[in-house]
């Protein structure tokens, strides 16, 4: 069984980020998704909309998605491949490159982020209503 894990926030989950997990899957069996925490949003600097247990919640909804874990960090990945077996690793190209080092534990694919849509652009259409 081909295990994938991919991280990320998924704020105001969007079809970017459907896409993402969709085409995660199709390269394994078994998807597991990390989602950032609050606390580890706040080191991201990046703003919430929604709680962490809300937007795992809604990620673990997704029929692509076999298992959820919080991310807390940048440095747990090495651990998350080894204790849960992981074959391949996979983030949008947004990414490309920044996760290489993982290469000396498990396949890393970046996968072409899908444009024109983002959380923030969200938030500027609802707030500018365009
Ligand atoms: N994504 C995408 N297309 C978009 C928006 C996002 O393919 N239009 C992908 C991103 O490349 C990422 C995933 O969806 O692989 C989740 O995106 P975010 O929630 O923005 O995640 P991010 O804040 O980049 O956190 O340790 C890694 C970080 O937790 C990644």
């Amino acid at each position: 069984m081909k295990k994938v894990i991919t991280y990320g926030t998924f704020d105001l989950f969007h079809y970017g980020h459907l896409r993402l997990l969709e085409r995660a899957k199709s390269l394994g069996d078994y998807l597991i998704v990390a989602v950032s925490t609050d606390e580890f949003n706040e080191i991201k600097n990046k703003k919430c909309t929604y709680p962490f247990e809300e937007r795992a919640e809604i990620v673990k909804a997704i029929k692509y998605v076999d298992e959820v874990i919080p991310e807390h960090n940048w440095e747990q990945k090495v651990n998350d491949i080894r204790s849960h077996k992981v074959d391949l690793f996979v983030m949008g190209s947004d990414w490309e490159g920044k996760f290489d080092e993982l290469k000396e534990f498990c396949e890393v694919v970046y996968l072409e982020r899908t444009p024109e849509i983002s959380s923030s652009g969200i938030k500027t259409k609802i707030k500018h209503g365009k």
